[in-house]
This record gives C-alpha cells, sequence and structure tokens, in this order.
C-alpha cells in the first residue's frame, strides 16, 4: 500500500511538505457519499448542510472493527505493583520489579475465558520503568534480578496472545519521569520514537496503541512538547492497522475513570483529537474538552469546522486503583454490571483493568469476579427473547424490561432522539426513551407484557439505520455494600481529632500523644481546586519540632482524575500530638486547600 493510500485508508491526508492535514477522506457508496473519520465543515454552511455533514461521517476500518471488540482488557502493571503507588516517581530501583511466579498465559487464559477480545498492557507508565529490554534506557526489566535481567514481559505476553488468539494492545506513557532528557524536547521525542519503534516494530501485530494524555515538566524545569505527528508517522509506518486511543485520534477517552459514558454519546464529534497541533485553540474556541457534557449537538455543529469520528472508550479498574493494593477488593459483580450498561449499553467500548498481583498474576479474587460478571453477561444477553427490523413481535404477551439497539455505523451516526414503545391489549404504550443511539444503546424500564416492542425515531440527522432490536427480560446482580472501605484492617480512625487551616498547610490536632499508623485522605468527588496532589506530611509531639514519617508519601497519584480515597500507612508508629499535611500543589496545579481539611483522619492501630 503506498503511504497515501493508507493514509486515505485511515481518513486523514498529509500534507507532509506544508504539514498541513485535509481532512476527510471521502468515498462513494451507491448514492450517499461518507466521509472517512473526518470532514472539513465549508464556512457559512447552514444547521441542515452541518447535520448532513455529521451524519456522514463514518469509521475508519480500524475503527469499526475496534468497535466491534466490545470488551477489552487493560492490564496496569510495573514498580508500582511492588511499591503500592498508584504513580511512580522514577527513581525507582529495578530491582524492585520482581514478580515471585510471573505468568502471562494466566492473565491471557483468564482473560479469554471471561469474554476478553483484546489486552492492553502498560509496556511503560509514568515512572518510566520499561517492562521490555529497551535499548533506550537502562531502567528496564533489563537491569532488574528478575529472569537475571532476561525477562521480557512484552514478549511473553505476545506468545500467550497468540496462544489463545487475543488481540494486543499496549499503553507507553509519553510523560516519563525517569528520563533525564524529559523535557528537552527534541531529545526526548528521539527516545519515544525509539520506544515505540521497538514496541511496534519487535512484537508482531499490535491492535491498540494506548498514549495517555498525562505531560509534566522534566527535570531542567521545562514543559515537554511531545510531537504527535512524528509519533503517529511510526504508528502508520509499523502498525497501520491498530487504532491509536486517548491523545490519539481513533480512540477517545471517555473522561472519567469511573466507569461512567454519557446519556448521549456522539462519535461523531467537533472535539479535536490531541495529535492535531490545532486542537488546543480550536478545541478552546468551542469552549469544549475531552471532559464536555455534550460534544456533539446541534448547538456545537453550529460552531464546528470540522468533525471527526471519534468513539468513546470507558477505562475503569475492577480495583480502586489501576496498580494492584494488596489492601484492595475486586468490584462486586453489581458494580460490574452497572459500569457495562453504563458503557457498552451507551455507545462505547470497556477497558475493564485487571491488574497483575505481585506475584504476576492476576489475583484468584479478580479472576472469580471476572467469571462471575461473564456468568451475569451470558445469562442475560447471549439470547434475546425476540428481535425485529424495527418491531419485535411475539406470539403471545412476554415480560420484557430491555431492549438493545443499535445503528449500522458504517452509514454514520444519526438518531438524535427515540421512544420505545410497547404493545398490550391493543395499544402502544411508551416503555422508554432516549437520545443516541450509536453502535449499541441498552435501555432498560420497568417489566411490562407485550405482545410487540417497536422504536420510534422522533429525530435524526438523515435516514437512521437501525439494527434489528433486540428485546430482553434481564436481572441486575443484587446491590452489595461497597467492596472497598477506607480504613485497612487492623487499624481505626482516632476520635476527637480536629482539624485548622494553617496557611496552605493542613493540621490535625489529635486529643493526646498518639501512637499514629498513618492517615486516610478523601478527595471531593469531583476533583474540585483544593484536592491535594503534592504534599509533605510531618508528625510533632509539640507543635515545635517536626519529623516526616517513614513512608508518609509524597503525592497522592492520579487523583485529578480519579478521585478516590488513599489511604497512607507509615513504616512504622509514630507517638504525635498533631499531624500535618503541608500542601504543595492542587489537583489543578494551584495551591488552594480551603475546602480540604476536614477530609483526613488519622489512623492508629485497633
Ligand atoms: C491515567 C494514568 O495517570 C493512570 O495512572 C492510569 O494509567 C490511567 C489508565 O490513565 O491517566
Amino acid at each position: 500500500m503506498t503511504n497515501i493510500a493508507r493514509e486515505m485508508r485511515r481518513g486523514a491526508v498529509a500534507l507532509g511538505a506544508i504539514g498541513t492535514l485535509l481532512l476527510g477522506g471521502c468515498v462513494s457508496s451507491g448514492s450517499e457519499k461518507y466521509f472517512v473519520k473526518s470532514a472539513t465543515i465549508p464556512a457559512g454552511a447552514t444547521a441542515e448542510e452541518r447535520a448532513d455533514i455529521a451524519s456522514r461521517v463514518v469509521p475508519s476500518e480500524q475503527q469499526l472493527a475496534w468497535q466491534q471488540l466490545g470488551l477489552t482488557a487493560f492490564l496496569h502493571f510495573g514498580v508500582n505493583t511492588f511499591t503500592n503507588r498508584e504513580w511512580g516517581d522514577g527513581t525507582e530501583s529495578p530491582d524492585l520489579f520482581a514478580p515471585s511466579d510471573f505468568d502471562a498465559e494466566q492473565w491471557v487464559a483468564t482473560l479469554k475465558n471471561a469474554g476478553f477480545k483484546l489486552v492492553i498492557l502498560t509496556a511503560k507508565h509514568h515512572d518510566g520503568f520499561c517492562l521490555w529490554p529497551t535499548s533506550t534506557t537502562d531502567h528496564s526489566v533489563a537491569s532488574s534480578g528478575w529472569l537475571e535481567g532476561k525477562g521480557d514481559v512484552v514478549k511473553a505476553l505476545r506468545e500467550a496472545c497468540d496462544k489463545y488468539d487475543m488481540k494486543l494492545g499496549l499503553y507507553l506513557s509519553p510523560w516519563d519521569r525517569n528520563a533525564p532528557c524529559y523535557g528537552d524536547s527534541e531529545k526526548y521525542n528521539d527516545m519515544f520514537v525509539a520506544q515505540l519503534s521497538e514496541l511496534l516494530g519487535n512484537y508482531g501485530k499490535i491492535d491498540e496503541v494506548w498514549f495517555d494524555g498525562a505531560c509534566g515538566e522534566g527535570p531542567n524545569g521545562k514543559r515537554q512538547e511531545y510531537d504527535w505527528e512524528r509519533f503517529r508517522k511510526v504508528m502508520e509506518e509499523l502498525q497501520p492497522d491498530a487504532v491509536l486511543a486517548i491523545t490519539g485520534d481513533d480512540v477517545r477517552w471517555v473522561g472519567n475513570e469511573d466507569g461512567m459514558g454519557r446519556e448521549t454519546e456522539w462519535s461523531v464529534t467537533p472535539l479535536v483529537p490531541t495529535i492535531y497541533p490545532w486542537s488546543g485553540a480550536a478545541n478552546d474556541s468551542l469552549g469544549i474538552n475531552v471532559m464536555s457534557g455534550d460534544l456533539g449537538s446541534r448547538e456545537l455543529l453550529a460552531k464546528a469546522e470540522t468533525l471527526h469520528w471519534w468513539p468513546s472508550e470507558v477505562d475503569v479498574s475492577i480495583r480502586p486503583g489501576w496498580f494492584f493494593h494488596p489492601d484492595e477488593k475486586p468490584k462486586s459483580v453489581r458494580e460490574l454490571a452497572d459500569i457495562y450498561m453504563q458503557s457498552v449499553g451507551r455507545n462505547s467500548t470497556l477497558l475493564l483493568n485487571i491488574p497483575p498481583d505481585r506475584r504476576g498474576r492476576i489475583a484468584p479474587s479478580d479472576s472469580l469476579r471476572l467469571m462471575e460478571f461473564k456468568g451475569w453477561m451470558d445469562r442475560n444477553f447471549s439470547a434475546p427473547l425476540g428481535s425485529g427490523d424495527g418491531t419485535v413481535k411475539f406470539d403471545a404477551p412476554v415480560a420484557v424490561n430491555c431492549v438493545l439497539l443499535g445503528e449500522d455505523i458504517s452509514k454514520g451516526q444519526r438518531v438524535e432522539s427515540f421512544i420505545v414503545e410497547g404493545l398490550s391489549d391493543g395499544v402502544w404504550k411508551p416503555l422508554a426513551d432516549g437520545t443516541t443511539i450509536g453502535y449499541r444503546r441498552i435501555l432498560t424500564f420497568e417489566p411490562a407484557d407485550v405482545e410487540a416492542v417497536r422504536v420510534n425515531i422522533t429525530s435524526s440527522r438523515g435516514k437512521a439505520n437501525l439494527n434489528p432490536i433486540e428485546a430482553y427480560l434481564i436481572e441486575m446482580p443484587a446491590e452489595e455494600a461497597p467492596a472497598n472501605g477506607t480504613v485497612p484492617a487492623g487499624h481505626k480512625a482516632v476520635a476527637g481529632a480536629t482539624a485548622s487551616l494553617h496557611g496552605n498547610d493542613v493540621r490535625v490536632s489529635l486529643p493526646g500523644l498518639t501512637k499514629v499508623t498513618g492517615f486516610v485522605y478523601t478527595p471531593h468527588a469531583d476533583a474540585r481546586p483544593g484536592t491535594v496532589y503534592r504534599y509533605e506530611c510531618v508528625a510533632s509531639r509539640d507543635g515545635g519540632e517536626w519529623t516526616v514519617p517513614a513512608g508518609s508519601g509524597k503525592e497522592f497519584g492520579n487523583i485529578m482524575h480519579h478521585a478516590t480515597p488513599r489511604t497512607v500507612i507509615f513504616e512504622r508508629p509514630v507517638d504525635a500530638r498533631y499531624i500535618e499535611l503541608r500542601i504543595k500543589e492542587d489537583s489543578r496545579g494551584g495551591i488552594d486547600v480551603a475546602a480540604s481539611w476536614d477530609d483526613i483522619a488519622i489512623l492508629t492501630a485497633e
């Protein structure tokens, strides 16, 4: 395939010499003309013309294949697994990486049995530690004692995926807290390109490449400028069939890490993917970002200059953290079923993280939970009560409480609103309504005895192309108490502690001298300013002399995207009357803690 043909297939033609991008590879099918992956809206287009163009933006072949996967798995594994952290700072010794019973086949066999079609490994997380023996840095498995430095997690996973016919994706964090050249933009981009080339060139077929958006300052105090266009070219060259996720323009991050898709989820959006140099300015002028609630309404189309087929991926962990932490438990089947309905059921793919433990295996509790989750999906969705084009007819009245809808997205996403109706005693009555449908929409409602079910499209951008409707009677798993508490076994919160604010420091006064074992910091659910990101924890017996308890940490990694309670247990208890958190940075990059102090519980042994 020539380069131009390849890029057309992906839906964008790059005019290298002048460095601009012409959007919207255009193909015809019958009388309809489609824009593969993106389209440019001519200046002065009317509202109707804009909706018409939006209705004819369609996925590339790769995006369509990806969308059909439905269930995909994430594996967060690396030095954090052994340090019990969410974000490493890059100073960790490679020797910390010491899985005692590593078995990539067990990962893949477990995930295959549970119905997953693709697995994505964190080949390098923000700490910079590479799970393959790279030539770009010593900070890798080759410098660890694991298998005497001869191990290669990526290779082992590749082999396991081949054996079990599983697709493989790789997460390569652009943010690298170990690389000395990070922040020296050109130098680091060279290193990143070399890493990417190793991963995409030496490990067979890669189906998804995941570039996280996190970006920080390098040791030189400068912010790294990533060369996305160069990274994209490496991908085009080495893995033209892979989708490029998150900062890439094939797969969009849904905007949260809670397993929650939007009820109105447009795969066609004016939001410009990060990989395009003009994305910042374009998205600012539209007043939207990847977390915005509305990414595709007609109001937005009215202001749009380009449109992109950029479908949503919901990434969430089966446990509170992305990495394995011994004190955490997997989510309940009910929580997973809710996540399924809010992701796969809302025009998104689900990327569920199952973090291998310190042995280098998926923990029994997690594989058991995955099988329970699969059991729930199979029991409820393997065979519909009935299906039909536009209407589902039954021979006799049956109880239904769920419909599964889908548009033929090879012809675009068009439905703007619809009503689901049931026929009982010869009368059509509304059962449920919704806005977008997209690739798949699952709606539940109160059980109703019906002779037929139909869908009424009440608003659409051109002719809607619905796949057959499927009707079900499903049962959600029973509600359970949340699987995870915040105070770990063997500890309890000190009663009668009071907190006060001293400048940017939060001081907790304890009722008397106490053997403090740690603390729990509970952020606000929406990670607003005031949520603590970087801190120093100090303890004092008298309020005059302060020491830093060993193991008290420095930051709550990823709290800006994942506002979960953070439990810190000191390496050994300290005798203290006061504990202070000295705030260095909040989750939005400032220091504004006025709202946070009463969110800290001090722990002591039970
Ligand atoms: C985030 C990262 O910062 C987390 O650590 C995790 O890898 C998640 C999937 O993406 O942005």
